[in-house]
């Protein structure tokens, strides 16, 4: 039953993510209800919109950043899409959960930080879900009160079960690696600085130009090393593993194969929609929306894939250029 007080949810985007976040707030989130779906495709807005009650169709999205029946928004457009309507959400002053990408390139990403920056108050959330998923939250809490000792290296392992049509070397880095970025800055707490991008032999079952696998070595501010192993065309499971290794032990996350991304991070994406209402509710308070990953995050994670791209097609280790 829809409350009175119901954060009012306008979801611009509703493609397989989009669509899922539409029916995560209608079933299973609290404190919160989608009053307007967003698409170009009308049919699948429609099909949408008749599995959550009370909620309406609008075609533009402008429309419906600053429409009365809005107080939040959930951007799962596509990424070329979200400067322009993640800035329009900060000029109306409404609070934003952005899936990934934030924007397209560092320099727009820098724009959005900056501009929120003047505001004085976080209203953009990046949807760097796996920050909300219990393995990663437990072996933060491992590393963070010292259990393992000082981390010194990482391994992770990225796997899909196949590429959607399309997709290349650079979405790999930009669309696959970005979450290993997001992991390593989230788990070890600090900036990446240099990407090495290396180019094994590539799969037989590759699409024609797709460099799959790659191996990729990311290294932090204090020195440290991980490595990510990203190979989206697997033919077999989503595979996402990570381990720490620190002076006194090591731990080991993500031995559970699932069909894809969806059923390994379900529990994430729900965790974390719940808390962006929570927080988003609070901010109405307080006026600090956000507990989750913010622009900064999305910025410095674009700044990452930029150089991760140049190491691709270069092939020389390359040093990331991030704002001070
Ligand atoms: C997809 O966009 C995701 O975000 C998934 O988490 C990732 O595993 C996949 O490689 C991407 O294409």
């Amino acid at each position: 039953m829809p409350q009175p007080e119901d954060l009012r949810v306008a979801v611009l985007g509703v493609g397989a993510m989009g669509g899922d976040h539409v029916g995560r707030i209608t079933e299973r989130v609290g404190g919160a209800r989608v009053t307007v779906i967003c698409d170009p495709d009308l049919e699948r807005a429609e099909k949408i919109s008749a599995a959550a009650p009370g909620s309406r169709i609008v075609v533009d999205p402008f429309a419906a950043i600053t429409a009365d029946d809005v107080d939040a928004l959930v951007l799962a457009s596509p990424g070329p899409a979200h400067e322009r309507q993640v800035l329009a959400c900060l000029d109306a002053g409404k609070p934003v959960l952005c899936e990934k990408p934030l924007t397209t390139s560092p320099q727009s990403a820098l724009a959005i930080v900056e501009r929120e920056a003047a505001l004085g108050h976080t209203l953009i959330q990046v949807g760097f879900m796996r920050r909300f998923d219990d393995e990663y939250v437990r072996l933060k809490g491992l590393i963070d009160d010292s259990s393992l000792g000082t981390p010194l290296l990482m391994h992770c392992v990225h796997r899909n079960p196949a590429a959607r049509p399309h997709f290349d070397s650079a979405m790999m880095i930009r669309d696959s690696l970005v979450h290993e970025i997001d992991a390593t800055r989230f788990l070890l707490g600090e900036e990446i600085t240099a990407v090495t991008v290396l180019r094994p032999t590539p799969s037989s079952r590759a699409p024609d130009g797709l460099q799959d696998p790659l191996l990729v070595i990311l290294e932090t501010e204090t020195g440290r090393l991980v490595d990510v192993e990203v190979f989206v065309n697997t033919g077999v499971a989503y595979e996402v593993r990570t381990e720490v290794v620190g002076e006194r032990g090591s731990a080991l996350i993500g031995l559970e194969v699932t069909p894809g991304f969806r059923e390994r991070f379900a529990q994430a994406y729900d965790t974390e929609m719940v808390r962006w209402v929570q927080a988003v509710h609070r901010g109405a308070q307080t006026g600090d929306h956000t507990d989750g990953p913010g622009v900064w995050d999305g910025y410095a994670a674009a700044a990452v894939c930029e150089a991760g791209v140049r190491s691709l097609e270069t092939g020389d280790r390359v040093e990331v250029d991030l704002a001070t």
